[in-house]
C-alpha cells in the first residue's frame, strides 16, 4: 500500500455519510449514477485501484482477479457474505480480503421473522385482496392462515442470524431446532431451548418451516436439493434470507406448483436478479428484491466497517474484519 492516500475504487453508491467520509480519508472514485459494473468495469477499476469496494453485484473470479495490477492489495467488500469473490485466488496473489460482519444480523432476522410470519399469515395476499378493490366483507372463513405459535422452526446454520432469528421466534412461542456443522455453545442452546440435528435430513423431515442461515459455499450449493425438499411435510414453509444458491429454486418451484409444500418467503434468488415467474404468480409466495439488511442505519454501519477495514490496512495494521479462505 503506498504511503500516500490508497486510490479506493467503490463500485455501487453508498450512503451520502460513507461517501464523504471516504472522500476525506482516501482517493475515491465513487459510482454516483449506481450503474453495476460489468466484467470490463471491473477489470478496469483492479488495475488501477489499491482498495477495491465490492459489493454482492460484483462478480470477482479467478478469470476476473487475474487481471488485478500489482497495486491492488485489499478487497474491502461492502457485506457479509463473500460467495461473490473467489477469496482463496485473492489470497493466492496477496490481494487482502474483508467484509462486514455483525451489522446487518438484526436486521436481517428482522427480515426473516418477518417472512416467516407473512407467508403462513397470507400478509401480502390481504394486502393485495384489499388495494384490488376485491374485498367484500369479514367472514369466518375468508382469508385464514396458520398459526405460528407452537410450530417448529428448523434453522439451517446457526450462526450469528441463524440466533437472532431463533430469539425472535422464541417470542412468537415457535419451538427452536436448527441443524449446523457443530452445535453452539450450551450457553446459547439453553438460552434458546434448542434442539441440535445432527441429520439435516431428519430435520426437515419434522419441521413447520424451515429457515436457511447459512453461507453460500461449494459445500453448501444447493444443500436444499430436490431430494431433501421432498423430504419436508406438505405443510411447511420454506424462508430464505441467506443465498438463492443454498436452495435448488427449480425443485422448489416444482414443489410449490404441486402444492407439495405450503409456501415460501424469499429474499433470495438463485439467478438474482433473474426471479422464476412461476414464484411471482403464487399467493403462497412472498418474494422480495433482497431486502434482509435494506435498513439505512445498516447501511451505514456497514459503510463505517468498510472504511475501519481501509484504514487499518492503509495505515499498516491487520484490518478487523479479514475473510480467510478456509473460514468460508
Ligand atoms: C448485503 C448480504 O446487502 O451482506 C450480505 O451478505 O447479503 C446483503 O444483506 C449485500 O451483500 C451487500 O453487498
Amino acid at each position: 500500500m503506498p504511503t500516500s492516500k490508497p486510490l479506493v475504487v467503490v463500485t455501487r453508491k453508498l450512503p451520502e455519510a460513507i461517501e464523504t467520509r471516504m472522500a476525506e480519508l482516501f482517493r475515491v472514485r465513487l459510482n454516483e449514477d449506481d450503474q453495476p459494473f460489468s466484467r470490463e468495469d471491473l477489470v478496469r477499476a483492479m488495475a488501477e485501484a489499491d482498495v477495491l469496494v465490492p459489493t454482492v453485484t460484483d462478480r470477482l473470479d479467478a478469470a476476473v482477479l487475474a487481471q488485478a495490477g500489482p497495486q491492488l492489495r485489499l478487497i474491502a467488500n461492502f457485506g457479509t457474505g463473500v460467495d461473490h469473490i473467489d477469496v482463496g485466488t485473492a489470497h493466492q496473489r496477496g490481494i487482502t480480503v474483508t467484509n462486514t460482519p455483525d451489522v446487518l444480523t438484526e436486521d436481517t432476522a428482522d427480515m426473516t421473522m418477518a417472512l416467516i410470519l407473512a407467508v403462513p399469515r397470507r400478509l401480502v395476499e390481504g394486502e393485495r385482496l384489499l388495494h384490488s378493490g376485491g374485498w367484500t366483507g369479514w367472514s369466518p372463513t375468508h382469508m385464514l392462515g396458520h398459526r405460528i405459535w407452537g410450530k417448529r422452526l428448523g434453522i439451517v446454520g446457526m450462526g450469528r442470524i441463524g440466533q437472532a432469528v431463533a430469539r425472535r421466534a422464541r417470542g412468537f412461542g415457535m419451538a427452536i431446532h436448527y441443524h449446523n456443522r457443530r452445535p453452539v455453545h450450551p450457553d446459547i442452546e439453553a438460552e434458546l431451548e434448542a434442539t441440535y440435528w445432527e441429520s439435516l435430513d431428519q430435520m426437515l423431515a419434522r419441521m413447520d418451516v424451515i429457515s436457511v442461515h447459512c453461507p453460500h459455499t461449494p459445500a453448501t450449493y444447493h444443500l436444499l436439493s430436490a431430494r431433501r425438499l421432498k423430504l419436508l411435510q406438505r405443510h411447511a414453509y420454506v424462508v430464505n434470507t441467506a443465498r438463492g444458491e443454498v436452495i435448488d429454486e427449480t425443485a422448489l418451484v416444482r414443489m410449490l406448483s404441486a402444492g407439495d409444500l405450503a409456501g415460501a418467503g424469499l429474499d433470495v434468488f438463485e439467478r438474482a436478479p433473474a426471479v422464476n415467474p412461476k414464484l411471482l404468480g403464487m399467493d403462497n409466495v412472498v418474494a422480495i428484491p433482497h431486502m434482509g439488511s435494506a435498513t439505512i442505519e445498516g447501511r451505514i454501519d456497514m459503510g463505517e466497517k468498510v472504511i475501519v477495514n481501509i484504514k487499518a490496512f492503509a495505515d499498516g495494521h491487520r484490518p478487523p474484519d479479514r475473510v480467510l479462505p478456509n473460514l468460508m
